[in-house]
């Protein structure tokens, strides 16, 4: 008679957590929707500079841009495309709107250099 209690506890422990596990899926789901992005846009940062002056996109075609960590530790951060990353969130699908020379910075404060790391994004019609 025990014995049967704790597996019918068991079973019941078992339901709950599947019942959770498959609600914390769909959660994750709703809060971050993915565009699928056929572009990719690496951009790398070491101490202190990034790996190019400036970095070019298209207009209205969904890009993963993915930041990569060289050496030092920075981050980039581009207001007007809503766009931060560094090396805990390396990666973002942006689908930029509007078209024009977007200023990128580092968003660690890193050192010496930090003031001088700035690079452009430029969005092409
Ligand atoms: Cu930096």
């Amino acid at each position: 008679m025990k014995k049967g209690m704790a597996w019918l506890a068991a079973c019941m422990l078992i339901l709950v957590l599947v019942a959770c596990g498959n609600a914390n899926n769909s959660n994750s789901e709703a809060s971050e929707p993915e565009v699928e992005a056929s572009e990719q846009l690496v951009i790398k940062a070491s101490n202190y500079e990034f790996d190019q002056p400036e970095y070019r996109i298209k207009k209205g075609v969904p890009v993963k841009i993915v930041y990569e960590n060289v050496n030092g530790n920075h981050g980039i951060l581009v207001p007007e495309l809503n766009l931060q990353l560094d090396t805990r969130k390396n990666s973002k699908v942006i689908t930029p709107d509007k078209a024009g020379e977007f200023e990128m910075s580092c968003s660690v404060f890193c050192g010496s250099g930090h003031s001088s790391m700035i690079s452009k994004i430029i969005v092409e019609e």
